[in-house]
């Protein structure tokens, strides 16, 4: 899973960046910072840990996500200014973005967390709107010459021309619209879920929210604190948020688990002496398009799933003993993979 942090200059971006990813990134007092910060964390998961307990294995191998710091983002509220192609080019390939909004006083200047969202979620849609006018430009121009053109792709960027005009992110279209496999070569910025951050100071107003619209989550942080707390060792970190009003769990967590269920993922796990995995999926996908997340040979090759759940391991101890309990299912390619799920792939190359 690839997120991209975006948000107004100064709004904490870098801090949270770091205290995602344990990261030591250049804080920009002021001033925008051109560089991009790149990082991997990965997915904490107690299901992996417990699993890597019992089987011993030579490799533990969690899910991860990749961060991506954009930096450099333009506020001067000039209209006419050419969007930054560069920093949008490192946004299109991500599955979802984090917007992180100022909800800290600094040099003097008042919290704007409401509307900094307002201002990115709108240079989000003007950077979607310039794409959609200029194919379909292009698509008129080879109308008038007499070419053939698709007359759904045209109908469709149609209907996003539309909500983009009325300001409207294409999150909020119709799934036929916004999982069109038409429209997926454009990567739209505004069709992406989003995440909003609201990054609180020491002291602040909290920031009401009634209404989150479609593919929307907002959750709160404490950037700085949570940046200076991942750079502690994790004991030393776990005695300091015990004593603190803080939320308990840890950023990363909570903004991991959010990310998952935003994009409606879920893992699977396999197991062994040699590894332990986990592996991530989209929700509702059936055992032989699971298996082809690990490798294309079996799932072409699969013949059956071999299926525990992981509560079902827990409460009987062992796999052995969970199978003489006969909870280990043999299922077919269409079985509906499970969060949790301990998968054994049987195969024929
Ligand atoms: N008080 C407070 N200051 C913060 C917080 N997060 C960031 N800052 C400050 O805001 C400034 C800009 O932070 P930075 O992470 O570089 O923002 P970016 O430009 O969005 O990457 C720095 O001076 C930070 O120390 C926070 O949660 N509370
Ligand atoms: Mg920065």
């Amino acid at each position: 899973m690839k997120l991209a942090i975006i948000g107004l200059p100064s709004s904490g971006k870098t801090t949270l960046f770091n205290a995602l990813t344990r990261g030591h990134a250049a804080i920009s007092a002021g001033g925008r910072s051109r560089e991009a910060n790149i990082g991997v964390v990965r997915v904490p998961d107690d299901r992996v840990d417990l699993l890597s307990t019992m089987y011993e294995p030579q490799k533990t191998i969690y899910a991860y996500v990749e961060y991506v710091d954009v930096g450099g983002f333009d506020s001067s509220g000039e209209k006419d200014k050419p969007l930054d192609e560069k920093l949008w080019n490192l946004v299109r390939p991500v599955d979802a973005i984090v917007l992180v909004a100022r909800n800290f006083e600094i040099g003097g200047i008042a919290p704007t967390a409401w509307s900094d969202i307002g201002k990115v979620e709108c240079e989000v849609i003007l950077a979607d709107l310039i794409v959609v006018e200029k194919r379909l430009a292009r698509i008129e121009e080879d109308k008038k010459r007499g070419r053939k053109i698709n007359e759904e792709e045209h109908n469709l960027l149609s209907r996003c021309l539309t909500a983009l005009e009325e300001e409207k992110p294409l999150r909020s279209l119709s799934e036929e619209v916004a999982s069109s496999p038409l429209l997926k070569g454009f990567a739209f910025l505004s069709a992406k879920p989003i995440l909003w951050i609201i990054n609180n100071g020491e002291k602040y107003t909290k920031v009401e929210i009634s209404e989150v619209p479609p593919n929307t989550v907002v959750t709160e942080v404490c950037g700085q604190l949570e940046m200076e707390l991942a750079q502690l060792s994790p004991e030393e970190s776990e005695v300091f948020r015990g004593g603190l009003e803080v939320n308990a769990e840890p950023a990363l967590q909570r903004i991991i688990r959010h990310s998952y269920a935003l994009l409606g993922l879920i893992s699977f796990f396999t197991v062994g002496k040699d590894e332990v995995r986990a592996w991530t999926i989209t929700k509702g996908t059936p055992a032989q398009a699971a298996a082809g997340v690990i490798h294309s040979d079996i799932e072409k090759g699969f013949i059956r799933a071999e299926v525990l759940a992981y509560d079902d391991l827990v409460e009987f101890g062992s796999y052995a003993q969970a199978q003489k309990k006969g909870r280990v299912r043999l299922e077919g390619r269409d079985y509906i993979v499970q969060d949790g799920d301990i998968i054994n792939f049987r195969f024929n190359v």
